[in-house]
């Protein structure tokens, strides 16, 4: 209901009337006002027009971000099956940019031709057949410090094809895509240790390791699970494969991880579900009637993996691993030998496992538990200390449920997400409910520990949600982000395909009320979840450091194309075009060339203004870049195709825009 104003409401819209007053005082010498449509005198004229109620007034003047300012907080939305990364101000929720990740994306001239993109995408499909030029993005994560997001650098994994991206937030660029080459899809990435060290990509449906073929009747010998730890090189700003591993899991489907910090630091977590290692409807086998959804929930556990990281680099670091496809795997008997690798029973089929601040307790939703569970990392190291467990049917040492749960709290109907703020709370997603639900954490955090505190309708199945810096060490509280999968009949109707739909909610007052705030459709992907950093801690470059910068390499390339050395110059049948770009002409403006050429296109945006991006659109041969200011870039092709071709810049750069244009003639072989 909208029509009860809180006392605080009804103060806010009493300050509005006063402003409107004095504004109308202020202007009352000039003539009679037609100032209900564009003038801040009839501020009231307009709430009454519109219709809006005392929380549509709050709500709007606590995202209303004027014309020049900036948000206080950068949101960073995974694009989900659109392979992108979405960069979103809150809380006007503006979006600012979509960084092309595993799709190439024209406006940015992502993966349109040039060497360096090309190489990315290569190391992105090593392995296999066909180059992949999609993803499917799940977890954004955040370079981290201290357990703090540091603002320097952004993970994304690909369920689809398991591969992790890293993007560099100096640019906001996408330098690297590795994929993995002892899984096919993943889930549990990409998620890092408190000081980034590591980038975790668990699992997610079981296969054999490497990509070897194996029958489904032999699921349980033949198909394992993983979780994979990547070692990033924060130097080189790159994750290093030669130094990462592989842990062999059993062939439950390992679904969401997270890293301890602070007290749990240098474990790592992910929960699973089909520990019942369902396999599917077999249309050869009538006893076989099950379909995945009712067998992989049949028992009433699954196990939260809990893994000793430390220990596992160093077992792997002293040769305790095994070769799968070129990559360093520690085999499961030697987890379990090790010490490596403990299970905890979770409620059946569960989902989100989300670490607290302080790395006290590990929270975890079952989809069809209407409770979330939460254990304490103390207890489970007393648990392990005292040893004389169960095992699961692969020898993994499964601890008694009753030894180390601290709580469970009752929030509502298919919890499965939770991030955390800086009152003391949790908030978890209720996607049955379409819910959020604010609780209250015990132990250190709050004296009213764990009970349910109230719960905000969203719109509508939401998934992930996401907290102001909320599932950092020292959570911002503030804004919460409902990230919803259906939106019906919220927005202006576009055919059958809806848009996504996250909505802003303001989690600043303690207590069980939370207020909606806003509504942004989303209609460039599934998006799963998103981390929220503080604006100020980002500190992108405005233009490249210097004319000539490779983004690729992150440095000048000495060879880039400077001005007074454009040309074109000939080898053989290898043409080397040298060009620079600035406003509003390409330096050569005439390329002659002949069909069958190999052609080599370096190119140099030399301007060092804000703002001044050139684009090169090359008709007939897919090319297209864009070329911020001081990039260097460079394309290759073969001059198969013979003809006039003018390319031209495709950012409208200046009032000559349209005559920044040059012509290729391609002279045909026998003509
Ligand atoms: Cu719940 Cu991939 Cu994190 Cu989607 S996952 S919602
Ligand atoms: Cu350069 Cu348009």
């Amino acid at each position: 209901m909208r029509s009860r104003f809180t006392a605080r409401q009804r103060a806010v819209v009493a300050i509005i009337g006063i402003i409107a007053l004095l504004a109308a005082a202020c202007s009352s010498d000039s003539d009679d006002s037609d100032s209900s449509a564009n003038g801040s005198a009839g501020s009231d004229e307009i709430i009454e027009a519109r219709g809006f109620s005392a929380d549509d007034v709050t709500a709007a003047l606590k995202t209303y971000q004027p014309s020049g300012t900036h948000d206080d907080y950068m949101m960073f939305a995974s694009g989900g099956h659109g392979g992108q990364v979405l960069v979103i101000g809150m809380p006007s929720m503006r979006l600012l940019r979509v960084i092309g990740v595993f799709t190439p994306e024209p406006w940015q001239g992502w993966g349109y031709g040039e060497v360096g993109q090309k190489e990315i995408f290569a190391e992105g499909s090593e392995g296999l057949e066909e180059e992949l030029t999609w993803g499917d993005t799940h977890h954004p994560a955040l370079s981290e410090t201290g357990g703090d997001y540091d603002g320097e650098f952004l993970f994304i994994n690909d369920k689809a094809n398991a591969r992790i991206a890293t993007i560099d937030l100096r640019d906001f660029e996408t330098k690297q895509i590795v994929k993995n080459p002892i899984a096919v899809n993943d889930h549990g990435g990409s998620f890092v240790t408190p000081d980034s060290e590591w980038v975790i990509e668990g699992g997610q449906y079981g296969a054999p390791l490497g990509g070897e073929y194996a029958d489904l009747d032999s699921y349980e010998s033949d198909y394992r699970g993983m979780v994979t730890v990547w070692k990033f090189d924060r130097e080189a700003g790159r994750i290093d494969p030669d130094a990462s591993f592989a842990m062999e899991l059993p062939p439950y489907w390992q679904d969401l991880c997270d890293a301890g910090k602070l007290v749990s630091e240098g474990w790592i977590f992910c929960n699973s579900f089909n520990v019942e290692m369902a396999t599917g409807l077999d249309p050869d086998d009538p006893d076989n009637t099950e379909v995945f959804e009712a067998g992989a929930s049949a028992g009433e556990n699954d196990y939260m993996h809990v893994i000793n990281l430390e220990a596992a680099a160093e077992v792997a670091a002293n040769g305790g691993t095994t070769d799968i496809n070129g990559f360093p795997v520690i085999p499961l008997d030697t987890s379990i030998q090790e010490e490596l690798l403990y299970f905890l029973p979770e409620p059946k089929s569960p989902h989100g496992v989300d670490v607290t601040p302080g790395g006290e307790y590990m929270v975890v939703s079952g989809k069809l538990d209407p409770h979330v569970t939460i254990y304490s990392f103390e207890k489970v190291m007393a648990a392990i200390e005292a040893g004389g467990f169960d095992t699961d049917e692969f020898g993994v040492p499964v601890l008694a449920f009753d030894d180390v749960v601290e709580a469970q709290v009752e929030v509502g109907l298919g919890p499965l997400h939770t991030q955390f703020d800086d009152n003391g709370y949790a908030y978890t997603s209720l996607f049955l409910d379409s819910a959020v639900a604010r609780w209250s954490l015990g132990g250190p955090y709050r004296d009213d520990g764990w009970k349910l505190e109230g719960t905000i309708e969203v719109h509508y199945n939401i998934g992930h949600l996401a907290a102001a810096e909320g599932d950092t060490v020292s959570p911002d509280g503030g804004y919460l982000v409902a990230l919803n999968k259906w939106s019906s009949e919220r927005f202006a109707k576009v055919g059958p395909l809806l848009p996504q739909n996250f909505q802003l909610i303001d989690i600043s007052e303690e207590g069980p009320d939370m207020q909606l705030l806003y509504d942004m459709p989303i209609g460039i992907g599934e998006p799963h979840y998103a981390q929220i950093i503080k604006a100020d801690k980002l500190d992108p470059w405005e233009i490249y450091p210097e004319v000539g910068f490779d983004p690729g390499k992150m440095e000048v390339d000495p060879d880039a194309p400077k001005v007074g050395e454009e040309g074109v110059t000939r080898d053989g049948n290898n043409v080397t075009i040298d060009m620079t770009l600035v406003r509003s002409h390409f330096t050569p403006e005439r390329v002659e060339i002949k069909e069958g050429d190999h052609v080599t296109w370096n190119l140099t945006n030399i301007e060092q203004s804000l703002d001044a991006t050139h684009g090169f659109s090359l008709p007939g041969y897919n090319i297209n870049l864009s070329l911020e200011p001081g990039e260097t870039a460079t394309v290759e092709f073969d001059a198969v195709d013979s003809g006039v071709f003018s390319y031209y810049c495709s950012e409208f750069c200046s009032a000559l825009h349209l005559e920044m244009v040059g012509y290729m003639l391609v002279e045909p072989q026998d003509g």
